[in-house]
């Protein structure tokens, strides 16, 4: 409970890197209606459609779509008649778990010896070695299983240079894409696995991957205290790829993870945090197209400047805005969570603006899991 590994990596350490990763490739959701799903993240979350893939290309059974924001880039993919197990997978994942992850997709240098790491160290596979080529070049992929139904795919990009994989084709924008991006990059993806169970599934991202422990966990103390929830963090050595895992601790009150895992129908993803540079005019701009964020009490920012010292972004506006904010001793952050995003209680986003804080909020961590149950209770889950 109390590892607390560095992250410091040295040259030669780097070089040893047994599972060696260039970052998150994409987040590839299983939804009921993929075309509507990308029209709801051009509009409200300002990203950019880049590549499509459908009946019109070729693919008969799903229709997919690539939205880009900076270096995030999410899949949205819906079944249009099942005809191989893929199909009848998705459509399946969509019935049993609402619109979800169904693959956090890594971009490593050599795919075939990422998958034979992984599965020689306990991965359990999902798909070999393949290649996909088209005009624009090759890509080598593998996947392997993770928490519930959830994967990763193992993504060797060997130079192509299409819009996102062999057989899709490029897309027009479906809004004129922002003046100002909304996204750097994909800053972690948080995983709510069942209870018990979070030790294992640490584990298995220190074997599998070699993925060591972030200093920052929630630990016994404040789950029985307030948030009902245990959790640690794992991530590559040069922390591209942070994955903390979330169980539920027995509380007070019912756990906001054993509600995700219910309405889900068990683990998988429950955020995707997004990094910005500019929290404050992301905010604005999915708040005016009506993205919904979690509320946070006046009392808050009453004595926020007395602990978290400055910030970029005067406390006025992150009142303005309920903008949540933290300092540790490498620096600060800026942080805001939306609601869910469906009607089940479960996947939900962060926008995030780091400035040296490589945490996740954790003096926030009771101002959020008392605004989390206020929804709870709302929904008559707490
Ligand atoms: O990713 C994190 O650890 C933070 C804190 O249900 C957090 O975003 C943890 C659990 C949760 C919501 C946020
Ligand atoms: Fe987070």
């Amino acid at each position: 409970m109390t590892q607390t590994t560095q992250h410091t990596p040295d040259a030669t350490a780097r070089q040893a890197d047994p599972f060696p990763v260039k970052g998150m490739d994409a987040v590839v959701f299983a939804v009921g209606n993929a075309k509507q799903a990308a029209h709801y993240y051009s509009t409200a979350f300002g990203m950019t459609l880049v590549a499509y893939s459908g009946p019109e290309n070729g693919s008969r059974e799903t229709a997919s779509y690539v939205l880009e924001s900076g270096s995030a880039r999410f899949v949205f993919t819906s079944v249009i008649k099942p005809s191989t197990p893929w199909g009848r997978f998705l459509a399946q994942h969509v019935a049993d778990h609402g619109d979800g992850v169904v693959d956090l997709a890594i971009e490593v240098p050599d795919a075939r010896a990422a998958y034979t790491y992984a599965v020689e160290h306990g991965a359990r596979s999902v798909t070999e070695p393949y290649e996909l080529k088209d005009e624009h070049g090759t890509v080598v992929l593998a996947a392997i299983a993770t928490y519930g139904e959830t994967r990763h795919t193992l993504v060797e990009r060997k130079g192509y240079d299409g819009p996102y994989l062999p057989g899709f084709t490029s897309a027009e924008p479906i809004v004129a894409p922002p003046a100002q991006r909304s996204f750097q990059a994909v800053d972690h993806c948080v995983g709510n696995v069942e209870l018990g169970r979070m030790n294992e599934w640490v584990e298995f991202y220190n074997k599998v991957m070699g993925f060591t422990n972030m200093k920052e966990f929630v630990g016994d103390d404040i789950a029985t205290e307030y948030s009902a929830l245990m959790s640690k963090v794992v991530a590559d050595g040069t922390l591209k790829v942070k994955f903390p895992i979330n169980e539920p601790a027995i509380a007070k009150k019912k756990s906001q993870i054993d509600e995700y895992l219910e309405f889900y129908g068990g683990a998988g993803v429950q955020h995707i945090a997004l990094n910005t540079n500019d929290i404050v005019h992301t905010v604005r701009q999915m708040r005016a197209a009506g993205v919904r964020f979690l509320d946070t009490p006046d009392s808050y920012y009453d004595t926020l400047g007395e602990w978290v010292g400055d910030t970029r972004v005067p406390i006025d506006t992150l009142r303005e805005l309920k903008i949540l904010a933290d300092r540790d001793e490498d620096g600060y952050l800026l942080q805001i969570f939306t609601k869910p995003v469906q009607d089940r209680p479960t996947v939900f986003f962060e926008i995030i603006e780091r400035h040296g804080s490589m945490g996740f909020g954790k003096g926030n961590f009771k101002a959020l899991f008392e605004a989390i149950e206020r929804e709870q209770e709302r929904r008559g889950n707490l």
